[in-house]
């Protein structure tokens, strides 16, 4: 397979970086079965920057072979805990040992910031690794009383080999989401990270190697959806499949479960979720979370507060105030230490923001500031909020997964619930407010899996992660993701009863 060889030479990190970027298939880097290859792109400049093995069907079954000969022999029931959590915790060292290297891969191929690659994607993942490390040894079942003549108790036994499939805004803590818990339950994996985005995933499998986990354990293929991803989620011997990415695609990931073999489904899917501001926010704090909410990452989070919703009474000072400070955000090299946005991560997704931006100024909603590419070069648009905008528009009901929010005015409570709530997605939403009971009761009648009070974008490794409604199925994070690794089965001892 080749080698990706690639000098940074930035304030951040200079260090020539070179690593071998083959399949990851039975702890060996391989070349595809049809031996092509995928191109990475620099978002900054459009320019190639290395090419990467492109696995398809037969190498998934590879893949899933060599998982399943290691969950029969060297991890599953073979690995106890303790030893999952300390292969885990080696893994976690090296992730910390070269946190600087993975930051600088992400803001390579995917165009976020590197210090921000650094503190939220590296941290991130390395925390969300350490924290599944602690629960590998203490994944366990229950006793259950049932009469004296008997002993039952149930046991949470790794499910098998489950399929991954990851995106591409945040491919280093999307795949530590997925391995974390996938792991620390003894399951053998077959992951596939976004072909936008595949170099920290690879590098991952370095250190992964490193680490001592047996082979067969850990398994990646770069890939495309259709083909890979597709061979992923209906293959007839993968017993699950975790999936984050779009509405669309999930749709697909079920119906290839259900059409194979019912593997179980986890889906983590799209958002477009409010931002609640009432009058008696602290409105300093309110302009700086809300452009935080759906700014941060350029705006391709799932979780983005994509429509913020403004009480009339503070509604003109909010709008010039966020305006202002949209207007300071620095777009532009993820290298340099003061910028805030880097370019979107890809063609396809400028592309397609560039066309929710003209569908919003065709059906006249007002573009405060914005609503344009940011230079010549590259991917980058400029940080843009929309008002005058009614709810029928494209850009108030779907996911642009872009630096673009709406802002709203809402009367009251009950006016800001009902639009708030009026959407297919129930992923987050946020509330800021400095009267507690008004905080609580809203977040409360929100339809959604996360509810912010006074702050957004705000993950824990250790608080559970995921949609209502169309924005997903099953729980990432926290102990609630461990149900989503483990298969319980119910064992019935007889102490005496005769027939
Ligand atoms: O995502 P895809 P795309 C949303 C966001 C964005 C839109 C499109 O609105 O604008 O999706 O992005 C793999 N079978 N989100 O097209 O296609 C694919 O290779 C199996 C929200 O890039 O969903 C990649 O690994 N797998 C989201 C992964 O699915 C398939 C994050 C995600 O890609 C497949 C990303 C198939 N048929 C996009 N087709 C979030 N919730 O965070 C594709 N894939």
């Amino acid at each position: 397979p080749s080698t990706f060889t690639h000098e940074f030479n930035t304030s951040a990190f200079k260090a020539k970086v070179s690593f071998s970027t083959g399949l990851f298939i039975n702890g060996q880097f391989l070349d595809g079965s049809d031996n092509t290859t995928i191109d990475v792109i620099n978002p900054t400049n459009g320019k190639v920057v290395t090419s990467v093995s492109e696995g398809t069907a037969k190498d998934v079954d590879l893949a899933v072979d060599a998982a399943h000969t290691a969950f029969d022999t060297t991890w599953g029931l073979h690995a106890p805990g303790a030893q999952r959590s300390i292969l885990m915790s080696k893994l976690v060292a090296l992730m910390e040992k070269n946190a600087d290297e993975l930051a600088a891969l992400e803001a390579l191929d995917n165009g976020k910031t590197f210090n921000w690659a650094r503190n939220v994607d590296v941290a991130g993942a390395i925390d969300c690794i350490r924290y599944y490390a602690g629960w590998a040894d203490k994944v366990t079942g229950q006793v259950q009383e049932t009469t004296e003549d008997k002993l039952t108790y149930t046991r949470h036994e790794p499910i098998g080999v489950v399929g991954q499939i990851i995106p591409w805004n945040f491919p280093l803590l999307m795949m530590a989401w997925k391995l974390g818990p996938a792991l620390a339950c003894g399951n053998t994996i077959v992951l596939k990270p976004s072909e936008f985005t595949p170099l920290t995933a690879i590098r991952m499998c370095h250190l992964i190697n490193e680490a001592g986990f047996p082979p067969g354990v850990v398994n990646v293929l770069t890939g495309y959806g259709h083909t890979a991803g597709n061979a992923i989620s209906s293959h007839m011997k993968v017993e699950k499949v975790a999936f984050t990415g779009s509405t669309l695609v999930g749709r697909k990931i079920m119906e290839a479960a259900a059409r194979s073999n019912l593997k179980n489904v986890t889906l983590e899917l799209g958002g477009k979720s409010p931002n609640i501001i009432f009058e008696d926010a602290d409105i300093e704090q309110a302009v700086n979370w809300a452009a935080f909410g759906i700014f941060w990452n350029h705006g391709q989070t799932c979780c983005a507060g994509s429509r913020i919703y403004v009480q009339e009474g503070i509604y003109d000072e909010f709008l010039k105030r966020f305006t202002e400070k949209t207007r300071s955000l620095k777009v532009g090299d993820p290298f340099a230490p003061d910028t805030f946005q880097g370019p979107q991560v890809s063609e396809v997704q400028f592309n397609r923001i560039m066309s929710y931006i003209e569908s919003g100024k065709a059906a006249g909603a007002k573009v405060e500031i914005g609503g344009e590419r940011h230079g010549t070069e590259g991917y980058f648009i400029k940080p843009t909020i929309f008002t005058n905008v009614d709810p029928s528009m494209k850009i108030v009901q779907e996911e642009i997964f872009g630096p673009v929010g709406v802002v709203i005015k809402f009367k009251d409570e009950d006016d800001v619930i009902k639009q708030a709530n009026d959407t297919v997605y129930g992923l987050a939403a946020a509330v800021f407010t400095q009267n507690l009971n008004r905080a609580i009761n809203t977040a409360h009648r929100l339809k959604a899996g996360t509810a912010w009070i006074n702050c957004v974008n705000s993950l824990h490794s250790n608080v559970p992660f995921g949609g209502f409604k169309q924005s997903g199925i099953g729980r990432e994070l926290g102990e609630y993701a461990l149900s989503n690794y483990t298969a319980v089965k119910a064992v019935h001892i007889n102490l005496g009863h005769r027939m």
